[in-house]
């Protein structure tokens, strides 16, 4: 396993559509290990593959609490079959937008349709932060950004921030 770079904005590869898995085999289940080290290094509770520079359709996840025992999650070829009208806001952050937090309006529930560790297809609800997060990966498989769906002002703003603090960071390494 291996903790791989976490790509950041303005990156555009992170605008990139995923494209879909075609066999679960060792190697993408090698991704997923990797995916899955890297995230729990962040930390951070998702991470989709292309924000580790890999455009294909895999998720992982792992909603545990700190003082829970880890409980990973893979989703390969995932898709959201249903969202229920009901709408609820919830304060997100990203790896890839560092240090920056705001409110994002998503559906209360979503169901799922993906593919597991070893290519099983598995049908499921997601409600609470399950259902957050998964439409949060989702959104990165199309290049799309929760600071995407804030107002354009906003947007500017958190990349201006995630560039100056990335310029801070380096000129004190320096
Ligand atoms: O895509 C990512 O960067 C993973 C996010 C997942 C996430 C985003 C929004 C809401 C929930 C989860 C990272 O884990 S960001 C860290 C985080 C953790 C808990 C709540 C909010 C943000
Ligand atoms: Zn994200």
């Amino acid at each position: 396993m291996a903790i791989r770079e976490i790509l950041t904005v303005p990156d555009p590869r992170l605008k990139q559509v995923s494209k879909p898995v075609e066999t679960v085999d060792d190697a993408l289940r090698a991704l997923m290990d990797d995916m899955l080290e890297t995230m729990y290094a962040a930390p951070g509770i998702g991470l989709a593959a292309i924000q580790v520079g890999e455009p294909v359709r895999v998720i992982v996840m792992d909603l545990a609490r700190e003082d829970e025992a880890p409980a990973p999650r893979y989703f390969v070829n995932p898709e959201v079959t249903w969202a229920a009208d009901e709408t609820l806001p919830y304060e997100e952050g990203c790896l890839s937008v560092p240090e920056v937090y705001d409110e994002v309006e998503r559906p209360a529930r979503v169901k799922l349709r993906y593919l597991d560790y070893h290519g099983h297809q598995i049908e499921e609800e997601a409600e609470g932060l399950f259902a957050v997060c998964f439409q949060h990966e989702m959104d990165h498989l199309e290049g799309v950004l929760f600071i995407d769906h804030l107002s354009r002002l906003k947007r500017d703003r958190a990349v201006a921030k995630v560039k100056k603090d990335r310029l801070t960071r380096r000129s004190k390494a320096a």
